[in-house]
């Protein structure tokens, strides 16, 4: 058996060593890594909940919070601390090590921080393969943390089947809301620090800003919390469950393949991908009901396309 097969296995298995393993490998594009996903992605369950918002937000007090909260309904919990500043990748951040270090004896609970560095999709791109092994290795939800509400974290927030977007009193209202669209990224706003002066202005300076949102735009919930005295946070739990009850695996699953189908070609750099599509599939959307049915991977499909693309061009350079 091939080592890669063995870390496939490993995964599916839940083994810790062989997690880490796969971890490393995607975070780094190793070529090894394609194989690996194909394989896992398929196997994905649960759903992930993205948690982004400015610099010292709380997002990863929540975060700690929420493992707490889902660990007690018996769920495994995946963490992955992003950090688009931060050319580290792999282990623990030190911060979040701290603040989340109650649950690292707990084996059903595997936190990683992602660095910038490596991989050919960039942060999102890492974040989305790491997400991939976890939920694979059974771990529901699978929490991403990201700082910041810049295009970076817009597009880690995207990966997320939901997301909560954490704001907090004082932090420069123009840093906060008044970025064009920022509200837009949560379907739950959380209001954290409630036990702070401003909690007050700030939920009607949000809940004024949500309507200047797009018609057509869902509104996204607001909800008061202290992640730090625990205020608000079976509101926030209540919140999320309605959101999960609301989408059906079967939305979770066609959502994330026509995103990562999309996210797979534009990596691979596949610009005639619609042709490629045609030629091989008979189309898009017959390639991603294919990955619908378990039967390909959005992996597998970019591989093939690069391959059939390679062909065409040396066709073309031996003529
Ligand atoms: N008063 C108060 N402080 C809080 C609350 N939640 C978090 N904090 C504090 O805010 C600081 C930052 O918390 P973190 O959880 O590290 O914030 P973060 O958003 O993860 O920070 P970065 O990852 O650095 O962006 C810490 O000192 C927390 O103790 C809260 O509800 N109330
Ligand atoms: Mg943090």
């Amino acid at each position: 058996m091939t080592p890669t097969a063995d870390i496939i296995r490993g995964v599916c298995e839940g083994s810790i060593r062989a997690i880490a393993r796969a971890l490393s490998l995607v975070e780094n594009g190793s070529p090894d890594s394609a194989d690996i996903l194909d394989k896992l992605f398929s196997r994905q369950q649960g759903f992930t909940l993205g948690i982004t918002g400015p610099p010292g937000a709380g997002k990863s007090t929540l975060v700690s919070r929420m493992i707490t909260r889902y660990r007690s309904a018996d769920n495994s919990v995946g963490v992955i601390a992003v950090d688009p500043s931060s050319p580290f990748t792999g282990g623990a951040l030190l911060g979040d090590r701290i603040r989340m270090q109650s649950h690292a004896t707990d084996s059903r609970v595997f936190i990683r921080s992602m660095g910038s560095r490596g991989h050919l999709g960039g942060l999102s791109g890492a974040t989305r393969d790491a997400s991939c092994v976890l939920s694979a290795a059974g771990y529901s939800p699978v929490l991403i943390e990201t700082v910041g509400v810049g295009q970076a974290e817009v597009e880690v927030a995207d990966l997320a089947d939901i997301t909560l977007l954490v704001l907090v009193p004082g932090l420069g209202d123009d840093v906060q809301s008044m970025k064009a669209g920022i509200m837009e990224i949560g379907d739950i706003i959380v209001l954290n620090k409630a036990d702070r002066n401003g909690i007050d202005q700030l939920e009607s300076y949000v809940k004024a800003s949500l309507e200047f949102m797009p018609p057509g735009l869902k509104k996204p919930e607001v909800v008061r919390i202290s992640a730090v005295t625990g205020e608000g946070l079976e509101d926030l739990w209540n919140a999320i469950n309605r959101l999960v009850a609301a989408q059906s695996g079967i939305d979770r699953r066609s959502r994330s393949a026509v995103k990562t189908l999309n996210d797979i070609l534009q990596e691979n750099g596949l610009i005639f991908s619609e042709k490629l599509l045609e030629l091989e599939y008979n189309g898009r959307e017959a390639a991603e009901e294919l990955i619908l049915a378990g039967q390909l991977s959005p992996y597998a499909i970019g591989k093939k396309l690069l391959e059939r693309a390679e062909r065409m061009f040396e066709h073309n350079g031996s003529k």
